[in-house]
């Protein structure tokens, strides 16, 4: 008998589902069983499922990568480990709330439509990454260039992208007379629910417009603010978490205890009460969505361009430098809150010192490359709309500034000691190609602009703060340059 958490004795001091896992169904489709959801929307699950009698349980799917964690899954049952690392101790639980896992590879498309046709599905949840909504960046629609919607347009009943499988399964659902559904969208996207709409919308209406009315109309698409930093699994981490739980389970995650969720209230076909387990259900997201993106992630990124450039490997190292610590400090107060209009009573420098706290853990391996991936896709939302509030406002933005072109720096892929870096962006081919053409030099600054589309390339004002910044990094190196600001 293999060995594993569902059959093995493991260390009784590790929490365990408390509920009869025998009365959960399928009621939430999952796209995207990467690290965070199992340590975020999965652990809310687990924990309404312990106060509750709910019967909504998870079928995980993967649609790219991933499907050797699938089968893993499926074969420990679908139980899996949360290890919470606090900067002292880790606190492990085996969580319940999966019940089924899939992967194309193992099921076939088919395979995947038809359980989220099944008539009790009432959620399709989706941690896809901020690339998954095939969006054009230039005007936040979808990108009929993109690869894999073009593959989808000409095959759409064997879809290969999120968008692809959503519209074709929305309709069988539709053709069968079934109750709608909502699609949940929990990444890091600025109103993550309208952007999942209008790609979803957009697709459909590409095939047929009688279905793209019918999901307009019926299917409904909530925003969610998600927080929790969840670092990807290692070697390390799985076997800190071996030692502890007693038993190998190569599907287990670490994250930091802090978790958050804060969800626009519009479902369709109902819901779970993810209240009792802690998230909190709201009428308009967009303010807590607005002060994570800029206040934590916008953070995050200056800290991983310039952090990884500094040769830190992970946050926590970033952060033991006091100037980076000062500096990431006065960029979330005087760059990024003042951009904010958040609901009275918001407390935004509190909000600030426990991210200095969070960032600060330092049994939490959070790798500053792991944050620095697909920069094209996030720093619209982190940094560049900040950028133009304070344009627009003629207030002082150097530290957003310096952001930016530490990510312009980065996306060289030689690091300052000429060591290559792996840069990952589904744009890395246009980053490379305007390298090759004008080396490390200040003229990649507009080309680099260019290829992300973004508006604010025609204000010189923008165009020559960056400019700057970039030339200092050359000039300084990133630590000289943020210990001078
Ligand atoms: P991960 O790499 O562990 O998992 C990513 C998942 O997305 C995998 O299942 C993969 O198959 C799937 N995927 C990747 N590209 C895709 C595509 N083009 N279309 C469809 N599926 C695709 O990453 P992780 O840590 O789970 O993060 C995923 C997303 O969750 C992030 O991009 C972010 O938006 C959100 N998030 C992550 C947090 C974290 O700390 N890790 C915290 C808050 C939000
Ligand atoms: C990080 C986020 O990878 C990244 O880009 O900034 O995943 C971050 O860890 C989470 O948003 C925290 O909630």
């Amino acid at each position: 008998m293999i060995c594993n958490i569902a059959n093995c004795k493991i260390n009784p001091a590790v929490s365990l589902p408390s509920y009869d896992r025998n009365r959960l169904i399928t009621r939430i489709v999952h796209l995207g069983c990467g690290a965070f959801h199992r340590a975020h929307q999965a652990v809310f699950t687990h924990h309404m499922l312990e106060k509750t009698d709910s019967d909504w349980g998870i079928c995980e799917v993967s649609l790219f990568s991933g499907h050797t964690l699938i089968q893993q899954l499926k074969d420990q049952d679908c139980l899996c480990t949360i290890g919470e690392k606090g900067s002292e101790k880790t606190e492990l639980k085996v969580i319940g709330s999966m019940i089924d896992a899939l992967h194309p590879e193992l099921v076939g498309q088919q395979g995947i439509l038809e359980i989220i046709a099944q008539p009790q599905v009432a959620i399709v949840s989706l941690t896809i990454t901020e690339k998954g909504y095939c969006i054009d960046a230039a005007n936040g629609k979808l990108d009929v260039n993109n690869l894999l919607i073009q593959r989808d347009l000409a095959n759409p009943t064997a879809p290969t992208s999120a968008i692809g499988y959503i519209v074709e399964a929305l309709r069988l659902r539709y053709e069968r007379g079934l109750s709608p559904l909502s699609v949940m969208s929990c990444d890091n996207v600025k109103e993550n629910g309208n952007v999942a709409r209008d790609a979803v919308v957009g697709f459909a209406r590409l095939r047929d417009e009688k279905l793209a009315q019918w999901i307009e109309l019926n299917v409904t698409f909530p925003c969610t603010m998600v927080d929790r930093i969840v670092p990807a699994a290692t070697s390390e981490s799985l076997g800190e978490i071996a030692e502890q739980l007693g038993v190998y389970d190569p599907c287990a995650i670490t994250c930091e205890p802090f978790r958050q969720w804060v969800i626009e209230d519009n479902f369709a076909n109902g819901r779970p009460n993810w209240d009792v387990a802690g998230a909190q259900f709201v009428k308009d997201v967009a303010p807590f969505e607005t002060m994570k993106l800029r206040m934590l992630n916008g953070s995050h990124s200056f800290l991983a361009y310039l952090g990884y450039l500094a040769g830190y490997a992970h946050i926590a190292d970033t952060m033991a430098n006091a100037d980076y610590r000062r500096v990431v400090l006065d960029l979330m107060l005087k760059e990024q809150a003042p951009t904010l209009t958040m609901p009275v009573g918001t407390d935004l420098s509190r909000y600030a010192h426990l991210l200095i706290e969070r960032f600060s853990n330092p049994s939490l391996k959070h790798q500053t490359w792991q944050i620095a991936m697909d920069g094209s896709q996030k720093l619209p939302q982190r940094m560049f709309d900040s950028m133009a509030y304070h344009l627009a406002n003629g207030s002082d933005y150097r530290r957003l500034a310096l952001g930016i072109a530490g990510w312009m720096r980065y996306v060289s892929s030689k690091d300052e000691q000429g060591k290559l870096i792996d840069v990952r962006d589904p744009l890395v081919e246009q980053f490379k190609s305007i390298y090759q053409k004008y080396g490390l030099s200040i003229d990649v600054v507009p080309a680099l602009l260019a290829v992300l589309g973004n508006p604010l390339l025609a204000n010189p004002h923008f165009v020559q703060a960056i400019t700057e910044a970039y030339q200092r990094l050359l000039d300084c190196g990133a630590r000289r340059t943020v210990a001078a600001l």
